[in-house]
């Protein structure tokens, strides 16, 4: 493959559809990575405490944008956390200030979820005025039952609460964020229009091998786990197949590395500042660099009745090393793949 393939890659600029970059001093070093590669993000919403109204979205957003190098442009897209207590017309308020979604975090699921939700059932109202809005839910589709394995927990979500979910939803438009399984793939596949998919790189890159090779590593460790190899080629086929409903979202969510390797370690692989490129990879790994425009760059803004950018980045066949560590605030965070070599490389 080595020897066919391109020097260079160009590409509609693309957008990230699902981003984690925290807060202060942490967020101002994390957002000029993402800037730098991606015209617009969706920025998630789980801070502590979390961005429950239109009026915190508008304050955050404010305090991101200041966070974008100047000359470079970057939107934030914003995204409401859904709570037990979520007022039915803070749907209207969110659509007003620009907002695209509300997250649901099923409580406990992932970092910062206590505040999420404990019975879908309390978010009826809201999530009715979500569908008449348009506005989209964006789901961390994970049980959090303790009892239930950590590797089955996208799987018993799918059966236990979407399928329920979108049976008194029918025209709410659902994104399952960062699908694991190869259970999830498809069941969006054969969903309706209504719902979509993120995949990350991680999941597209690595299975739960990676987690363990030769000792722990903390650094591939993220919500939900990476899972085992025939799910890693059902999301690969899922991202290059060219259907509209998966598309690109990283995921990147920064944890300073003292607090990666540590006897409790946090969730998260910090992929902003080569995330093109760790795509480009896997894309090229399988034979569909020609699937990648469509994925990380049309299928997302089209799903969320956004324009396409219309700029273009280039991907030069280069060799670069990952920095093994960045600063983040007054810490020092490690990227996935931090002190190896990419073979891709943004211009
Ligand atoms: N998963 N870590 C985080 C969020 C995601 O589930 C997610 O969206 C985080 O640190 O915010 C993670 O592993
Ligand atoms: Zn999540
Ligand atoms: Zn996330």
């Amino acid at each position: 493959m080595t020897d066919t393939a391109p020097a260079t890659l160009t590409l509609t600029r693309p957008d990230d559809w699902h981003l984690h970059v925290r807060d202060g001093a942490a967020m101002a070093s994390v957002v000029p990575a993402t800037a730098a590669q991606f015209a617009r993000a969706i920025i998630m919403p789980n801070l502590r405490p979390p961005i429950t109204t239109a009026e915190q979205a508008v304050a955050y957003r404010d305090r991101i944008r200041a966070a974008v190098p100047a000359g470079v442009a970057f939107e934030p897209l914003m995204v409401l956390y859904l709570t037990d207590n979520t007022p039915a017309d803070e749907a209207a308020r969110a659509k007003a200030m620009g907002a695209v979604a509300f997250k649901l975090y099923p409580a406990g699921a992932t970092t910062n979820s206590d505040a999420g939700v404990t019975d879908l059932r309390k978010t009826y109202k809201v999530l009715e005025a979500m569908q008449r809005e348009g506005l989209v839910l964006c789901v961390h589709g994970e049980v959090t039952d303790s009892e239930v394995d950590v590797f089955d927990r996208e799987n018993a979500f799918i059966d236990d609460k979407l399928i329920p979910l979108r049976r008194d939803f029918p025209e709410l438009k659902i994104v399952f964020e960062h699908i694991t399984t190869k259970e999830a793939a498809q069941y969006v596949t054969e969903a309706d229009r209504f719902v979509g998919a993120t995949i990350t790189p991680q999941h597209l890159l690595y299975n739960r091998n990676a987690i363990f090779m030769g000792g722990v590593r903390p650094h591939y460790y993220c919500l939900p786990i990476l899972k085992r190899e025939e799910h890693r080629l059902a999301l690969v086929q899922a991202a290059t197949s060219g259907s509209p409903k998966f598309f690109l979202g990283t995921d990147s969510a920064p944890h300073a590395s003292h607090l990666k390797e540590h006897s409790s370690g946090c969730a998260g692989c910090y992929t902003a500042p080569c995330a093109i490129e760790l795509y480009a990879e896997a894309f090229e790994a399988a034979g569909a660099l020609d699937k990648l425009e469509g994925f990380a760059s049309f299928f997302g803004p089209d799903y969320y009745g956004l324009p396409r950018n219309t700029d273009r980045i280039t991907l030069a066949r280069e060799d670069w090393v990952v920095p093994e560590s960045l600063p983040f605030g007054e810490a020092v965070i490690r990227p996935l793949r931090g002190g190896e070599t990419l073979r891709w490389r943004l211009r």
